[in-house]
């Protein structure tokens, strides 16, 4: 892992450190004092990767202030802490209703239920699964009982959508999103209780937090639910705010899932929480998008319409998996348009909470712009359910570098990134730590798959030695092998996801046929190439589509590092050669220099293969060259008469993705290690730093990067081997 990951990491666990309780964790040092419920769930998954038992704890305290009806309070009180935050037990008045539990002190409504999920990492995480067993049975029944209150008081037509009943349920508490709806609540002073807010006593800017306006909303809504009792029936009577969020039941939807999962670990059936994803799925897919607007929107029960507002929240589905082919393409041409940050736009950050464009967009005010960690990670997650790769990665390529330039803070300013409200946020913390886990020591869950298979394979494989021969005019093998290439790419791989679908692939008449051309390279002639457009076209193609090859014909699983030296001993015969991807890569295509793990040239003074050698070497082809694994480019096909216009285009996608991170606040770069180890192919270090200058958008980094450029400190990311499946 890079030093400055480790570095962060140790960071990150010091603010939960410093956040923890003695038995939660509070979210941050000063603003919240006390134990927050979603945030409790992001902590833990942020804590499952080094601390099983404090992730436990956490849940396990929440839990313990459940409402007996099965709520699951939005805060429970720290008594030693009480004084800082409004408002309290003595305004929320809890004891009103016969289900507060005794003992505790919680507030009277709920938030977006993400602890199943939690739950589920934490066995998932944990190197001990069988003593993690117990927790899981003791907390099953509660999650249970926490989505069972949802279904039975908050989803009274029966129709899988849950509604909240205030702001603060959902989360995303000044989200433009709920304007209309609290307009509708006319204060009258002399009547609202009186109150002084104290979240403007920690030096935040007021700017950045709800409006005054929207306190006497919130505060009025709260009033209105002590005098109902917190009785859901009499609250679902008289409350102007009810409101069907895409957030909080994407949640959900997403948490019955893990619900399921668990169910069937601790041997229980996992009938009811499959039947509620379904019929939850099927609601926000159904009554909560907007046709027109090519969203999800909110549903608003009170006025009984769709709130037409485009926020974060609208995307939320694809968390959950829930929605349609065609709404996700939707969704995702929205999400990945100025309007929320495009890719390679270079001058925001991703994904801003609303809209840039809309009126009332603000770039520093809690929820009406700036970016959050959390949104951002579990959208990254859903771009990937449907596999908007790309996009998922620049997510988290923001999620990662916005903590590392500007602090762990609450949230960021959507355009210069700068950290907002409170520092030393614990979810911000958390789930940088989950990111850097999952996609930066990815290399752990290798090494024992890679062992299992070595040995069984540690001679060379020639994957075109023998079978059937095509029955086509040698001069013309190269043309239709190209050409079946394209039809694999239009069929099989997604450029812009930079994934292949190797099991449909595999079983193809594509795929047969291509298979069949192979077999003709055996009395193929490469000499025959004319031009270096040509050469350079059909090398790149070949070395493409043999790595693809490979991985179907070995059953490749989950990386290629499953196959020892896969790339030095996985052949095709071409004419009186045999090439392996290593031969076609540095021999061909890097001017036959030696790679950088290897003692020798691919190609020895003798060597015929010197021949097809091409020079000078183009260094953009190491963005166009698809070794198999989610580092390496997104796969495509390069023809003859585009191939430079192609290149560009490959080299511009890789330096504006996450395998180069600018910090300027950390006065160094962090970049894929494709540039160390072809150093030499950029011209060296300076070379690659004018490369990267040339291609980089964002004037901030740009700024930086030629103003250090002769001394700049790089580190090299972490190369993710995991198949680009
Ligand atoms: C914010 O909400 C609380 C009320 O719940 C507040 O403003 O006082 C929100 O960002 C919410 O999502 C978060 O859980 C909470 C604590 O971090 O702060």
């Amino acid at each position: 892992m890079s030093r400055i990951f480790a570095d962060y990491l140790e960071k990150a666990r010091g603010i939960l450190d410093n956040n923890w309780t003695g038995s939660s964790t509070k979210p941050a040092p000063s603003l919240y004092p006390h134990q927050w419920n979603w945030d409790t769930g992001f902590i833990a998954i942020g804590r499952s990767h080094y601390d099983t038992t404090r992730a436990i704890q956490e849940i396990e305290t929440l839990f313990e202030a459940q409402w007996l009806n099965g709520m699951l309070p939005q805060i429970v009180f720290n008594p030693k802490e009480l004084g800082h935050y409004f408002p309290e037990p003595d305004f929320w008045q809890t004891e009103r209703s016969p289900h507060s539990p005794a003992g505790k002190l919680t507030s009277g409504i709920t938030m977006p239920p993400i602890h199943a999920i939690a739950v589920e990492k934490i066995y998932q995480n944990t190197r001990q699964p069988r003593s993690v067993r117990p927790f899981l049975e003791r907390i099953y029944p509660k999650l249970l009982e926490l989505h069972s209150y949802l279904y039975r008081e908050r989803d009274i037509p029966e129709e899988g959508l849950i509604y909240i009943r205030h702001p603060w349920e959902s989360g995303i508490d000044n989200s433009p999103t709920w304007d209309v709806a609290l307009k509708r609540i006319a204060i009258d002073k002399t009547s609202l209780p009186a109150y002084t807010r104290k979240d403007l006593e920690h030096g935040v800017d007021p700017r950045m937090r709800p409006s005054d306006d929207d306190y006497d909303r919130y505060v009025y809504l709260v009033d209105l639910f002590r005098q109902c009792t917190y009785d859901e029936f009499r609250i679902r009577e008289s409350c102007p705010f009810l409101i069907q969020d895409p957030l909080f039941n994407s949640i959900l939807c997403r948490a019955n899932e893990s619900l399921a999962r668990i169910a069937e670990i601790i041997g229980e059936s996992p009938e009811v929480p499959h039947s509620w994803t379904k019929k939850t799925a099927e609601a926000i897919r159904k009554k909560l998008w907007h046709e027109d607007h090519g969203m999800f929107d909110a549903y608003d029960l009170v006025s009984d319409q769709l709130i037409e507002v485009d926020t974060s929240a609208g995307f939320m589905p694809l968390y959950a998996g829930a929605t349609t082919r065609e709404q996700a393409k939707r969704l995702y041409d929205r999400l990945n348009s100025a309007s929320f940050c495009a890719l390679h736009q270079g001058n925001c950050f991703t994904i801003p909470n609303y809209d840039t464009q809309k009126e009332g967009f603000d770039r520093s005010n809690y929820w009406r712009g700036p970016v959050w960690i959390n949104i951002n990670w579990m959208l990254a997650q859903g771009l990937r359910r449907y596999g908007y790769t790309v996009k998922a990665d620049s997510l988290q390529k923001d999620l990662l570098q916005l903590p590392i330039r500007f602090g762990f803070h609450e949230y960021f300013d959507s355009f210069d990134g700068i950290g907002y409200g409170s520092k030393d946020f614990g979810w911000t913390a958390a789930l940088f730590i989950d990111l850097v886990n999952e996609f930066y020591e990815s290399e752990k869950s290798e090494g024992s798959v890679t062992r299992k298979i070595k040995g069984l394979f540690a001679g060379e494989t020639i994957l075109n030695d023998g079978g059937e021969m095509p029955e086509i005019d040698p001069d013309k093998l190269a043309g239709e092998l190209m050409h079946t290439i394209r039809v694999l790419r239009d069929k099989f791989y997604d450029t812009n996801r930079g994934l292949v679908d190797y099991d449909r692939l595999r079983d193809s008449s594509e795929f047969q046929h291509y298979r069949i051309l192979a077999n003709g390279l055996r009395e193929f002639k490469p000499s025959c190439l004319m031009g270096r457009k040509a050469k350079l076209a059909f090398w790149t193609n070949l070395y493409n589509t043999i790595v693809v090859d490979a991985i179907v014909t070995l059953r490749v699983k989950q990386s290629v590092r499953e196959v020892p030296e896969f790339f030095r001993k996985v052949k095709y015969a071409i004419g009186s050669h045999l090439f392996s991807a290593d031969d076609i890569e540095h021999g061909i295509l890097r001017g036959n220099v030696r790679p950088w793990f290897y003692p020798m040239r691919p190609f020895g003074p003798r060597d015929q293969r010197r021949a097809l050698i091409l020079t000078p070497v183009d260094p953009r082809i190491h963005f166009a060259l698809v070794c198999g694994s989610r580092s390496c480019a997104p796969i495509g096909y390069y023809d003859v008469e585009h191939i430079y216009e192609q290149l560009e285009e490959a080299a511009k996608s890789f330096v504006n993705s996450s395998e180069v991170l600018v910090l300027p606040e950390e006065g160094k770069m962090l970049i894929s290690e494709i540039f160390r180890w072809y150093e030499k192919d950029f011209g060296g270090k300076g070379g690659v730093i004018d490369f990267i200058f040339d291609y980089l958008v964002g004037e901030n980094a740009r700024h930086f990067i030629r103003e250090n450029s002769l001394n700049l400190p790089i580190e090299y990311l972490h190369y993710d081997w995991n198949l680009n499946r």
